[in-house]
């Protein structure tokens, strides 16, 4: 099998999701480092216009958004699990917490603390991808809500820890508990001061310890052109797939175009060659790359068909 190759960010809350993910799997993985605003010349080839931070790539396969990564990763290295305690379904269920409520209210506390003193070029890049002009007094003045919001929310961390479990789902480390860990992650790397209430939350510093504990795998750095020649020198993995249950009929062969349903809405086309009730992947042909198959999620995103 090709490398596993993540485009990331050391600094990125949804990459270190996804490093975590491998550390718990013990994986050995390439890093390409890419940059945090547009223009990304190297990156956006290969995922056919999708913007965000991470995908991974697998030779000529690109999986898009931190959900079909780990499910690619957990299909192709099922041991150890990602699911350890309970079906998979609750450790996504999860995201709708993690990666919307608890990860927004992180956001907001830290542009409303350091917001004015973030570089103009990325204020301005997460504007254009968000499509609102960012009110730093009006996030300023919501800080002290968005405090009680993710105290909140770490008590939901140390409620599950109550019985003494080492972990959230039992005593083995597993998806849901990568999900709760990124965002307080993200908050105490950018503004510390903002995240010492998590040492107040019984059980959650030594849980925080114990899934940082998990660490990355073994990473080895990778140049951004050379994972674009190990793009176009590979051929996709990924075989046409019918959908039986496909609610809008929709048909390998078909054209179609897919995007998030939230920020950063860059529609991605290319042809359907397979789909599930959870992902939607499309088949793209590129002058430089060649045949390419870019995965993504269908929870939180809209596919549309082309005539
Ligand atoms: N739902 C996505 C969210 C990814 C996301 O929002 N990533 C942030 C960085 S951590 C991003 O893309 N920011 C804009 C950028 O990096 O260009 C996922 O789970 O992967």
């Amino acid at each position: 099998m090709a490398d596993i190759i993540l485009h990331h960010y050391d600094a990125s809350p949804y990459s270190e999701k996804v490093r975590l993910v491998l550390g718990l799997k013990g994986l050995a993985w390439k890093s390409v480092i890419i940059p945090n605003v547009l223009p990304k010349p190297l990156y956006t080839p290969l995922t056919g216009g999708y913007r965000k931070t991470p995908s991974m790539q697998i030779g000529a396969d690109i999986y898009c958004d931190t959900q079909c990564i780990t499910r690619e990763l957990e299909r192709r290295f099922p041991e150890p699990t990602l699911y350890p305690d309970g079906g998979e379904g609750l450790h996504y269920a999860l995201a709708a917490w993690s990666d919307k409520v608890f990860y927004q209210a992180v956001v907001a506390v830290i542009l409303g603390t350091i917001g004015e003193s973030v570089p103009r070029a990325f204020i301005l890049d997460r504007e254009q991808m968000r499509g609102t002009a960012f009110d730093f007094a009006r996030m300023r003045a919501a800080v002290p809500v968005m405090r009680e919001q993710l105290r909140a929310m770490g008590d939901l961390i140390t409620g599950q820890l109550r019985d003494g479990r080492l972990y959230l789902l039992g005593d083995q480390p597993g998806l849901a508990d990568i999900q709760a860990y990124f965002s307080p992650w993200f908050l105490t790397s950018l503004v510390p001061e903002e995240a010492e209430f998590l040492n107040a939350l019984p059980g959650v510093p030594e849980w925080q310890e114990r899934v940082r504990g998990i660490g990355h795998g073994q990473r080895e750095e990778l140049d951004a052109s050379d994972a674009l020649a190990i793009a176009a020198n590979s051929v996709p993995d990924t075989l046409p797939d019918e959908d039986a249950g496909e609610p809008n009929a929709i048909r390998p062969g078909d054209r179609v175009e897919v995007a998030p349903d939230d920020y950063g809405r860059d529609f991605v086309k290319g042809e359907l060659i397979s789909s599930s009730p959870q992902e939607i992947a499309l088949l793209r042909r590129d002058q430089e790359l060649g045949e390419t198959v870019v995965h993504f999620p269908r929870a939180g995103f809209v596919v549309a068909k082309l005539h």
